[in-house]
C-alpha cells in the first residue's frame, strides 16, 4: 500500500488487558517467529480510503477513561521519540500539554480514545494495541 512507510497496519488489534508498556511490547509479537514486535504504530495516511476505514474501525473499539500502549518511547534519548523500529514518528497528535515527561519518568507512550498521544511511565498499567503490516 503505502512504500513511503512501510508499515501501513492491516489492522488494529485492540488488547483489552492491562499490561505494562514493556509487556505490551513482548505480547504483539507474532508467536510464530518472534522476529519482531507488531505493537501498533498509529499512522493516518491522507486520502487513503482504506487506512481511514482501519483508523474509524480502531476508533469504534478504543474505549473513554482507558489508556492504550503504542509502539512509540523516548527510552533512548529524553523527549526523542521514537517508533519500536528505531524510527522518528510520522504522527505527532499530542494531547494538550503532552508530553511532559512527568515526574522526570515517562518514557514509554499510549494514546486515548480520541487517538491522542501522552507520555506515561513505562510501568503503567494500560490496555494496548498491536498490528500486523500489510506484506
Ligand atoms: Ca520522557
Amino acid at each position: 500500500m503505502s512504500e513511503a512507510t512501510g508499515q501501513v497496519p492491516e489492522g488494529y488489534f485492540v488488547q483489552k488487558t492491562l499490561q505494562t508498556w514493556h509487556q505490551a511490547f513482548e505480547n504483539c509479537y507474532d508467536p510464530a517467529d518472534y522476529v519482531e514486535s507488531k505493537m501498533a504504530i498509529i499512522q493516518i495516511a491522507g486520502n487513503d480510503t482504506e487506512i481511514q476505514d482501519i483508523i474509524e474501525n480502531l476508533l469504534s473499539n478504543l474505549e473513554e477513561d482507558h489508556c492504550y500502549h503504542i509502539g512509540v518511547h523516548d527510552l533512548f534519548y529524553e523527549g526523542h521519540y521514537l517508533d519500536i523500529y528505531g524510527r522518528e514518528i510520522d504522527y505527532k497528535e499530542w494531547h494538550a500539554g503532552q508530553p511532559d515527561n512527568f515526574g522526570g519518568n515517562e518514557n514509554c507512550v499510549a494514546i486515548n480514545n480520541k487517538l491522542e498521544m501522552y507520555d506515561v511511565a513505562c510501568d503503567s498499567l494500560c490496555y494496548y494495541i498491536c498490528m500486523e503490516p500489510i506484506e
